[in-house]
């Protein structure tokens, strides 16, 4: 049995340690497409085919159009509702993390302070040759991936399939969820690995689980619990609960 409203707002007030853990769904109300879900990316395009080094070498130009289109809807794209409750509430719990699989920049866009990308970020590239960044706005925005200067092709600087997390990015990660006294779920299938590890680490260390996702995924058998409906709806709701208890 899921706890009510009232136990929740109880172990938020109690809360020192807040984490928030990510996923494209809490970036779905801004209009981003999510991957997995309805409509989700993935249902048309297969993540092997794109988000992968081999797919990138084979036909990078395929590779980076779809990049430049993800960076076009996300120059029209605003941090929604869920973002910014998530931002504000840096106000009302002593430490608050963000723990990211998005690539969007929303959450910083938002205002938050404290982020960690698991999977890079989208308005970055590198040079897979000599490594040099070429950030947006510096990148033109065409559809044939950009050459640097050493001649080396330029890349985004997100984690692909097989590639692995910024070492210091996931430790700091585990470390958060490993102190926190909640962490919230949020829009999150939870099934992409080792990202998906992270709130199961947090329940063995004692937080107390949150889930919002407007349907059930991989570990809303484990929350303790779980607030079904839209990230942009329930979230600042919520943390205004709390920020009048206070
Ligand atoms: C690694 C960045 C090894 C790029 C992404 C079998 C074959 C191949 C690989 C594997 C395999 N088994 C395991 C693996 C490893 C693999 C993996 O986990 N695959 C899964 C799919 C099985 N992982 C990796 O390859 C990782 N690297 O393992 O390296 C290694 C080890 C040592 C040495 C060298 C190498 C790298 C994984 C990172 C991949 N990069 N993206 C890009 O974005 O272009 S993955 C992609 O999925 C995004 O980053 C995304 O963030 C992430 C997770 O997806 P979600 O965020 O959960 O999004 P999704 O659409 O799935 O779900 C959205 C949810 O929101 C839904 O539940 C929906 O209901 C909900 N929702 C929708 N609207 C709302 C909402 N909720 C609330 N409100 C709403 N309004
Ligand atoms: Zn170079």
């Amino acid at each position: 049995m899921k706890d009510t409203r009232e136990k929740i707002l109880q172990k938020l007030l109690d809360a020192e340690s807040v984490v928030y853990f990510t996923g494209a769904g809490i970036s779905a109300e801004s209009g981003i497409a999510t991957f997995r879900g309805a409509g989700g990316i993935w249902n048309k395009l297969k993540p092997e085919e794109l988000a992968n080094f081999d797919a990138f070498l084979r036909n990078p130009d395929m590779v980076w159009e779809w990049y430049q289109y993800r960076r076009s809807v996300l120059k029209d794209a605003q941090p929604n509702a869920a973002h910014l409750a998530i931002a504000q509430s840096e106000n009302i719990f002593q430490n608050v993390t963000v723990v990211t699989q998005n690539v969007d920049n929303l959450h910083k866009r938002a205002g938050s302070t404290n982020i960690y990308e698991l999977h890079g970020n989208i308005e970055r590239n590198f040079c897979v040759r000599c490594h040099t960044y070429y950030n947006l706005p510096d990148v033109p925005f065409e559809n044939k991936a950009p050459k640097c200067e050493c001649g080396g092709l330029i890349r985004p600087d997100v984690v692909w399939f097989g590639e692995m997390l910024p070492q210091e990015i996931f430790s700091a990660s585990e470390d958060a969820a490993m102190n926190c006294d909640v962490m919230f779920i949020i829009g999150t299938s939870a099934v992409v690995y080792p990202a998906a590890r992270i709130p199961g680490l947090a329940r063995r260390h004692g937080a107390y689980l949150i889930e919002i996702n407007i349907e059930p995924t991989e570990i809303s058998y484990t929350v303790d619990a779980s607030l079904m409906g839209k990230a942009g709806e329930i979230l600042p709701g919520l943390l205004n609960d709390v920020k009048s208890r206070k």
